[in-house]
């Protein structure tokens, strides 16, 4: 079933920033399993500035595939294109995926109901009980064990990977969360699940089965000083009360 019109039930975020060569994969895998779904869905990918083919690629599918929408934005990074994705998709649950899908789309349903019915936030997690990871290099899983360990002592408890690919949230919370975080960057997930915690939303973590995919986006240190600075920013952020309202700012123009 395709969406016509009203809100889907649910709706797919893909961020994608120079993903030509491994976006086609993901969504011949994500389209065909969503339209043997019983439920309404769209798919939204973003891209902002990227210099390969990938809008083009997404222009081709969705000739192809109605429910696939492409959102174009000027500003860089993965944070500005998951909230704009996140706001402007209207599904009842609204679900993040990374453009390399690295874990096998059947673990879609681990996500919404009927396997989760009361949590607002479900993300994914490679570090909980019954998850697996295949292929990492270990110089990757140290760096995110250490972030992991940055995460609990700077900002908060609770969660052993706040950086999974997959995520989804109920409309509201989606609304709520991402008109109010501010990061545009990679660490905008620590950030939305800090706000999750603080304005009382039911999160759960669920294991996946993960596989590593080289060719990442991520420039190791650059990105991670980046990150470390962003975990300080966001107490500092609460504690002069940016959170208390939606950043007018939130979503960026196109
Ligand atoms: N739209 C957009 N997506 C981005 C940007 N940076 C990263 N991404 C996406 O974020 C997701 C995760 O990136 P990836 O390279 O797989 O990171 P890793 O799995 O942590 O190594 C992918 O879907 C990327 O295309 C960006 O600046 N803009
Ligand atoms: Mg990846």
């Amino acid at each position: 079933m395709t969406n016509t019109g009203d809100a889907p039930w649910l709706s797919v975020i893909i961020p994608a920033y120079n993903e030509e060569r491994r976006l086609p994969a993901t969504l011949d895998k994500i389209l065909a399993y969503l339209s043997d779904r019983p439920f309404s869905h769209d798919v939204w990918v973003v891209d902002n500035g990227s210099t390969d083919r990938t809008a083009d690629v997404v222009r081709e599918y969705a000739r192809r595939h109605p429910s696939l929408r492409l959102e174009q934005i000027a500003m860089r990074g993965k944070g500005v294109a998951v909230r704009t994705g996140m706001l402007r998709a209207k599904g009842a649950y609204r679900f993040l995926c990374d453009a390399d899908l690295s874990m096998p789309v059947g673990e879609f349903e681990r996500f919404y109901p009927p396997s989760l019915k009361d949590a607002d936030v479900v993300i994914g997690s490679r570090e909980v009980r019954g998850a697996r990871r295949f292929d990492e290099p270990g110089y990757r899983h140290l760096t995110g064990r250490v972030f992991s360990l940055a995460v609990k002592l700077l900002v908060m408890r609770g969660f052993e990977d706040t950086q999974c690919g997959f995520k989804c949230f109920r409309a509201a919370a989606a609304e709520d969360l991402f008109s109010r975080q501010r990061f545009n960057g990679w660490s905008f997930d620590v950030e939305v699940l800090y706000l999750a915690r603080r304005r009382g939303y039911h999160v759960r973590e669920v294991p996946v089965s993960w596989y590593y995919q080289s060719d990442s986006r991520i420039r190791l240190a650059a990105d991670s000083f980046n990150m470390f600075a962003d975990l300080i920013r966001i107490r500092w952020f609460d504690l002069r009360g940016m959170y208390a309202r939606p950043n007018p700012h939130a979503l960026p123009d196109s």
